[in-house]
């Protein structure tokens, strides 16, 4: 393997000590507005605004920047009723049987259920995939490294920048996830990993009264 070219960093912003904590408290205020919310409008959101955010996820760092995330991007009513149908056959099981008196229990104060109306109602669904190697043009194996750490990295950075978008989400994880590569004829080394609903909330949405940590209960600067 040959070394890559080093060219010069561009683009740095040089903050002063003053401007970063401006854009620290700023920043700070925006991302705390952000909500996961279970009810989505069917407003259209236009398909650009979902590449672009796609996009910011693919900037992500990975493991030897081997980029080991597929993104499909879901608009097509029809698909969204085969992934609804599929995540909610699922999600019986689960609910019915597969999951621990304790899991459940957790889960009461949220009142899920088995229902999932929002993955047809959001204007977009975006499932990933985490790929355990990809194949090159000469069709030799290729392993990706850091796999879950780099997609959630991704992941997280999509979820920032469709906040920033004005779009609210859902991060919905049915168990098992299987049914997607059928769907969204995806190859076995990809394995589902979450799906993203993005839309508009439902007008009149509620949430869950909800509080997170504060700095001391879950950091520390030493
Ligand atoms: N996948 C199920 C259950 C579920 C699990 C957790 I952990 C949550 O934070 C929320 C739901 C469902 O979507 O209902």
């Amino acid at each position: 393997m040959t070394a890559y070219d080093h060219i010069p960093l561009e683009g740095f912003e040089n903050l002063s000590s003053d401007e970063m904590q401006n854009h620290s408290k700023t920043f700070l205020e925006h991302i705390k507005r952000r909500r996961t919310v279970r009810d989505f409008s069917d407003e259209a959101i236009h398909e650009d605004v979902i590449k672009n955010c796609i996009l910011a996820a693919g900037s992500a760092p990975s493991g030897a920047n081997m980029q080991p995330w597929h993104y499909v991007a879901v608009q097509n009513p029809a698909v969204k009723k085969q992934i609804r149908e599929g995540a909610e056959a699922e999600e019986r099981e689960f609910y019915q049987r597969r999951a621990s008196e304790e899991w459940l229990d957790a889960l009461a104060p949220l009142g899920t259920d088995a229902n999932k109306p929002f993955l047809e109602t959001a204007p977009w669904l975006i499932v990933v995939f985490a790929s355990k190697h990809t194949m090159t043009p000469e069709g030799e194996k290729k392993k990706h490294y850091y796999v879950p750490e780099s997609v959630g990295i991704s992941t997280g950075m999509l979820i920032t920048a469709l906040h920033n978008c004005g779009l609210a989400t859902l991060t919905h994880t049915p168990s098992p996830m299987k049914f997607l590569n059928e769907i969204l004829d995806r190859p076995v080394h990809e394995k589902p990993y979450m799906i993203i609903v993005a839309g508009k909330p439902a007008e009149g949405v509620t949430v869950p009264n909800i509080t997170k940590k504060s700095f001391d209960e879950f950091a520390e600067v030493v």
